[in-house]
């Protein structure tokens, strides 16, 4: 009998940084989260499936220059794309399990150092989005991103601009609830779940509103 029914469902963010294994964690906490009886729906942001999703994938291959701003609000429109549908799946009884979200959104590009968009700027777009019950940030030391191969060939992968990103993650220290991504896939996932197992009582025992960013 799955736990939700009846109640709204949780919704939990996974964030962190480049090669800290959100998207290995987000499928854990998912699989974790099924076999004790959730229903369970994933989202990933940026979610390439959309037309502006395809645009902000060729903006990431570098295969299209935009403006700051611009590549900015499509990141936070890539959201609002499917803000009803979180809404309406939380409230169905669905946990979902996002992969990066509006704090993704605001560090990324107040990281460019662009001096006209600072943090306050990136994070209008995003004011009234769902409201995550937790922020998971996984965090992991640059040193430890570059054993695991290093950073990739898209846009932001490099070793500056994510060193940036870091710190200003950490500006929203009080948001978010830190886990150190640099110790073993299980030990990160037993972490994870310590540090969401409080909210998950609250919301099934029906102690929380979904609230608005
Ligand atoms: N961005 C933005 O600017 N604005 C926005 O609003 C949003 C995003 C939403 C693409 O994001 C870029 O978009 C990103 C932020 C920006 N730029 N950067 N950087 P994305 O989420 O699509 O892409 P990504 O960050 O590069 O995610 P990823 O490649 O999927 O990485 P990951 O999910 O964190 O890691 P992983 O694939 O699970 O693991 C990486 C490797 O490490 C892999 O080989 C694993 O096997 C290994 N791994 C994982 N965990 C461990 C542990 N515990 N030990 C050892 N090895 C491990």
């Amino acid at each position: 009998e799955p736990k939700t029914i009846g109640q709204r469902g949780a919704f939990i963010v996974i964030e962190g940084l480049d090669r800290a294994g959100k998207t290995t964690q987000v499928k854990r906490l998912c699989d974790k989260l099924y076999s004790q009886g959730h229903n369970i729906k994933t989202l990933r942001f940026p979610d390439r499936t959309s037309p502006i999703g395809k645009m902000i994938d060729s903006y990431l291959q570098s295969q299209t220059e935009m403006d700051d701003h611009v590549i900015h609000l499509l990141f936070s429109a890539n959201r609002w794309e499917k803000a009803k549908w979180m809404e309406e799946t939380l409230k169905k009884g669905c946990t979902i399990v996002c992969d990066r979200y509006y704090h993704s959104g605001m560090v990324y590009s107040a990281a460019k150092h662009n001096p006209n968009l600072s943090l306050d700027w990136a994070r209008a777009p995003d004011v009234g989005l769902p409201k995550p019950d937790a922020v998971i940030f996984l965090d992991l030391e640059p040193e430890e991103a570059e054993k695991r191969g290093g950073y990739g060939d898209e846009k932001y992968e490099k070793k500056e601009m994510q060193q940036r990103v870091r710190e200003l993650f950490y500006t929203f220290e009080s948001d978010m609830k830190v886990v150190n991504a640099g110790e073993s896939l299980e030990i990160v996932g037993d972490h994870i779940l310590e540090k969401i197992e409080e909210t998950l009582k609250d919301v099934l025992e029906g102690r929380s509103r979904v609230g608005k960013f």
